[in-house]
């Protein structure tokens, strides 16, 4: 019997709490039931090709999915795996798993899966972060989301909040809708009455189809919950009952519903989940119960129904095998008054007609003082064994703590940053002023050449000096300590606990800033939107700010030890700081490459990093790198995200600022074919809007960070958005700008042009007429720079780069279907972005006999080149030589 405890840790954990919750109080009974439904998940986990995957040390990460790998739908794979790379890649039919039972390929109905369950066991077999992801994913794609877990054996229950925690929902309160304001929060932080729906017994009345249309509202119908109508809905579950599932509606300011509210749906027999019912009884504002009979049963479930604040309303729904006495009803309709009512559903009556009624019901349940509850409070009713919290395990206490310690310090991030952020402010971004002038004077003959150099070089010892002597403020000094100490395990927990800690504290400000602006708009707005990008940028403070500033401590230190042989009194652990950089970068964290504020690259840093991961991967690794470049705000990180499942940060607002990079790696059956070991994913700051172009040599600064990455990519997908052709026209200038330079160098590259937010065109002449006239005025640009460059014969596109406007001209759909907050997103979109993926593997899979890929040591290297040109270059995009451009101060 204590076989089983190997499971894993903590289901022995729960098997003894067990024995002695329920062997004393409930008989030998239900001490079979456990057997029986331990036997059953493992029985489903093996079917699903994840036993394995079940225990503490080999759960799925999110490691495993940054990967890239051929015909992933088709190779050989677990069906959650494959659920998830499908939700990963916003695949709104993702849960449409029927005819995957087994892990072969061949279609089997018998053995599908119901997908509630395929959610379940993939849930359990993945780790915190992982569960995080899944569950943020799934509410972008409006999918209900698991509230309750239940065990695999069905002996207790996990509230999954940490998982949920990522969740942020925007909408417009009544309140605001005048002021067409929005409010924005973490949705786990949202006070908002929560209504349940739970079945008493066989109902064939659907609460979930009911639920869907409830949030629907005059919306488009989605499917928010798994129905019996759905492809998959009606196979029989055999691990998700017990399971609760939530959603939201969230008001636009015109709808019915005013405020946002919460729906819960358990899944199963209420009789055999009465804990579930319990929890939900003291969470909700009201528990509609559906049953078809009114008798003993129901009257033993209404004494249970005790809470003074929360009503119950019996869904009675005529049956052709029951009838209901009246005697009974009468009964148990006076056992009911005070406590809830009583609502029958006709057999006369029409579905839509009793989702009306039931929509009735709830607005009417929201009142000004009606029970409102945050998730994050439902902590406090998870006293009792069978109620545990997804959050309270040690490795993510710990993390938190730590995490805590760090920005609970953070009470005005303007002045925080101005106190804690020192090495990298005004005197990172002098070291790159001085770094540019050498480098532009390194190859100039003038006179007093000789002179010059030692002179900025003595200005850069001092910069150095300066930065190197700084004492390093608690915050820095904690994070850089927690950085190097906490285990590899912890650690990005802790990076996740205070990147979610500095979002909330950086949303409030953003969301004032916003509203301060949208309230008041004059003409002179261009100065305006300026400034409002700016203190919004000010006002930002994310991980990459403490990153930024651990990298210039070691940039000093090394400077430094390197210039006169000292060393500071952290100098041990600061050489440890790019070992460790390197493993989160592996590990699917997104560095920063190109520091946005200063538009410099911490050279020695970056180096020293990649150089790790060089040998970290066993050295010789070869990579590609891709790199998305357009407008701000278009969906660059967006589109990345979706289609290489990572983590760029996406918001409304300039939002990426520099250069980020991550590691992808190539999948074994794609690595000859490719010629490479890993991706390089490059997600760049938005070029700024042409009406700010003019503004404080901003359009310096985007053609600077542009001709850099332009030029260390193989691939450059840029990035465009229908509506803004005159923000195109600036983009495309850039770009061929930098393909133009880049020509001086033999390296071939590819570029693909992504027209955002267009359907396609309906017919196949439209398609046509569109592509030629973009070709046109590409070729027409192109020839246009060349002589103003004096490089005559270049007349096409196609003379920079290798480029067919029927292959690499894309137009992808709007991400959204209808209004926010409560859009869905489209499938199309996720199936164009799918192809595009496809095609660039193709592209690189041709472009390795043309040009072999760099190791990590000679990207370094052409890194190093590049900005040295890019910074000797930079007098000649400067209209003022003399001054420079100067960026965000
Ligand atoms: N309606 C709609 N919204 C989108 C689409 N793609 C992205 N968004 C939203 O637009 C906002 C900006 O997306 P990001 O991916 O951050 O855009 P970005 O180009 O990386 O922005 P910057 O890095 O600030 O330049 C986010 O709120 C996205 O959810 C789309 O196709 N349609
Ligand atoms: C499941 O676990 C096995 C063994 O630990 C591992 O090899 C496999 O990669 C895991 N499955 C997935 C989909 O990662
Ligand atoms: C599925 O089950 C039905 C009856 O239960 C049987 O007739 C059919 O052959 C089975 N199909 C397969 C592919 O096993
Ligand atoms: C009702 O629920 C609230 C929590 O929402 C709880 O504090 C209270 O004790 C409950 N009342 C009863 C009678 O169970
Ligand atoms: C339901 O019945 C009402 C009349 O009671 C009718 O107006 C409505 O069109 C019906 N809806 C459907 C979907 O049949
Ligand atoms: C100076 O310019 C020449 C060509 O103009 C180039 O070959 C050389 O590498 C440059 N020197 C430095 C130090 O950049
Ligand atoms: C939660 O919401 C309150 C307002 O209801 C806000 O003051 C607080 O900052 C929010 N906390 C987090 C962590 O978002
Ligand atoms: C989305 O999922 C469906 C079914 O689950 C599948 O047929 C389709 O190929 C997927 N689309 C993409 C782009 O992965
Ligand atoms: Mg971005």
């Amino acid at each position: 019997m204590f076989a089983l405890c190997k499971y894993s840790v903590s289901l022995c954990q729960s098997f003894l709490a067990y024995i002695r919750f329920f062997f004393i109080l409930q008989g030998p009974n239900m001490f079979l039931y456990f057997f029986y439904s331990l036997e059953i998940f493992k029985e489903l986990l093996e079917q699903l090709g994840m036993k394995d995957n079940i225990s503490k040390d080999f759960k799925l990460t999110l490691k495993d999915y940054l990967i890239v790998e051929e015909n992933f739908m088709e190779i050989k794979q677990s069906v959650p795996w494959r659920y998830f790379r499908k939700l990963m890649a916003l695949n709104r039919t993702a849960r449409n798993t029927v005819g995957q039972g087994c892990q072969s390929n061949q279609r089997d109905d018998n053995n599908s899966v119901h997908p509630l369950d395929v959610v379940c066991v993939l849930l359990h077999c993945s780790d915190h972060l992982l569960q995080q992801e899944i569950v943020s994913k799934m509410s972008m794609c409006q999918f209900a989301v698991p509230l309750l877990l239940p065990a695999g054996d069905g002996t207790y229950c996990t509230l999954m909040l940490g998982a949920m925690r990522d969740i942020v929902k925007r909408w417009r309160p009544h309140s605001l809708a005048d002021s067409k304001g929005l409010m924005e929060d973490n949705v786990v932080n949202v006070s908002m009455p929560t209504f349940s729906f739970v079945r008493l017994g066989k109902t064939k009345l659907s609460k979930s189809k009911i639920l869907n249309q409830v949030l629907s509202q005059d919306q488009q119908h989605l499917d928010f919950f798994i129905h019996d109508n759905m492809e998959g809905g009606n196979i029989e579950r055999k691990i998700s009952n017990g399971l609760v599932e939530m959603s939201w509606y969230f008001p636009s300011g015109s709808d019915s519903i005013l405020e946002p509210i919460a729906v819960t749906n358990l899944r199963g027999n209420l009789e055999s989940n009465l804990n579930q019912f319990s929890f939900l009884s003291r969470v909700s504002t009201a528990v509609f119960i559906f049953t078809e009979s009114i008798g003993e049963r129901e009257i033993r479930i209404l004494s249970k129904c005790d809470n003074s604040s929360t009503k119950y309303y019996f869904i009675l729904s005529p049956s052709p095998r029951i009838h209901v006495r009246k005697k009974e009803y009468e009964k148990f309709k006076t056992a009911l008054s005070g406590k809830g009512e009583i609502i029958k559903k006709e057999e006369t009556e029409n579905d839509s007609d009793f989702q009306k009624k039931i929509i009735q019901v709830i607005q009417s349940s929201i009142t000004r003082d009606c029970k409102r509850i945050k998730i994050q409070d439902m902590e406090q009713q998870t006293s009792e064994p069978y109620l545990r919290v997804d959050e309270l395990y040690e490795e993510l206490l710990t993390a938190k703590d730590f995490a805590g310690k760090i920005t609970k310090e953070i009470k005005d991030v303007i002045q925080y940053k101005k106190e804690t952020m020192i090495l990298q402010g005004d005197l990172w971004r002098q070291i790159s002023k001085l770094e540019k002038e050498m480098c532009a004077r390194r190859n100039q003959t003038t006179t007093d050449s000789e002179e010059h150099p030692s002179e900025l070089k003595r200005q850069l010892l001092t910069l150095r000096e300066k930065q190197f002597a700084h004492h390093l403020p608690p915050g820095i000094q904690h994070f850089i300590e927690d950085f190097a100490n906490l285990s590899h395990e912890e650690k990005p927990y802790y990076l996740k606990c205070i990147k979610s800690d500095l979002d909330s504290v950086s949303r409030e400000t953003r969301l004032a800033l916003r509203e301060k602006h949208s309230s008041q708009k004059d003409p002179c707005k261009k100065q305006e939107q300026h400034q409002l990008d700016q203190k919004i940028s000010d006002s930002s403070l994310g991980i990459e700010h403490f990153l930024r500033e651990m990298g210039q401590i070691y940039e000093s230190e090394n400077f430094i030890s390197k210039e006169k042989g000292i060393k500071g009194e952290n100098a041990q652990i600061i050489s440890k700081l790019p070992g460790i950089a390197a493993d989160i970068l592996l590990d699917g964290f997104p560095l920063e490459l190109i520091d946005g504020d200063a538009s410099n690259i911490p050279m020695q840093w970056i180096t020293d990093i990649l150089q790790e991961v060089d040998t970290k991967t066993g050295g010789r690794c070869r990579m590609r790198v891709i790199t998305v470049l357009g407008v701000q705000g278009t969906g660059k990180s967006t589109l990345l995200n979706t289609m290489f499942g990572l983590q760029f940060p996406v918001a409304s607002g300039r939002c990426t600022r520099g250069a980020f990079m991550n590691l992808i790696r190539v999948g074994s059956n794609l690595k000859k074919k490719m010629g490479c070991d890993f991706i390089l994913v490059i997600d760049t700051e938005g070029l700024r809007a042409p009406e700010l172009a003019s503004l404080e040599g901003s359009y310096e600064h985007d053609k600077e960070l542009a001709t850099l990455v332009v030029r260390f990519s193989d691939v450059t997908i840029v990035n465009m958005d229908m509506k803004n052709t005159i923000g195109e026209e600036g983009i495309l200038k850039i770009v061929i700008h930098s393909l133009l330079i880049m020509k001086k160098g033999n390296k071939k590259l590819n570029c693909q042009f992504v027209h955002q937010k267009v359907p396609d065109p309906s017919t196949q002449e439209e398609l046509m007429r569109d592509k030629n006239t973009f070709q046109e005025m590409l070729d027409k640009m192109t020839a246009d720079t060349a002589t103003v460059a004096g490089k005559p014969g270049i007349s096409r596109f196609s003379d920079l780069v290798e480029f067919s406007i029927d292959e690499d001209h894309w137009y992808v759909p709007n991400m959204l279907i209808g209004g926010l907050p409560m859009a869905s997103i489209s499938i199309d979109y996720s199936e164009r972005i799918f192809k595009l993926k496809k095609h660039l593997i193709n592209i690189i899979k041709q472009h390795k006999p043309i040009n072999a890929p760099l190791g990590i040591k000679e990207f370094i290297s052409w890194i190093d080149r590049l900005c040295e040109a890019v910074k000797r270059e930079n007098p000649v995009y400067s209209s003022t030589p003399s001054g420079g451009p100067k960026y965000g101060t």
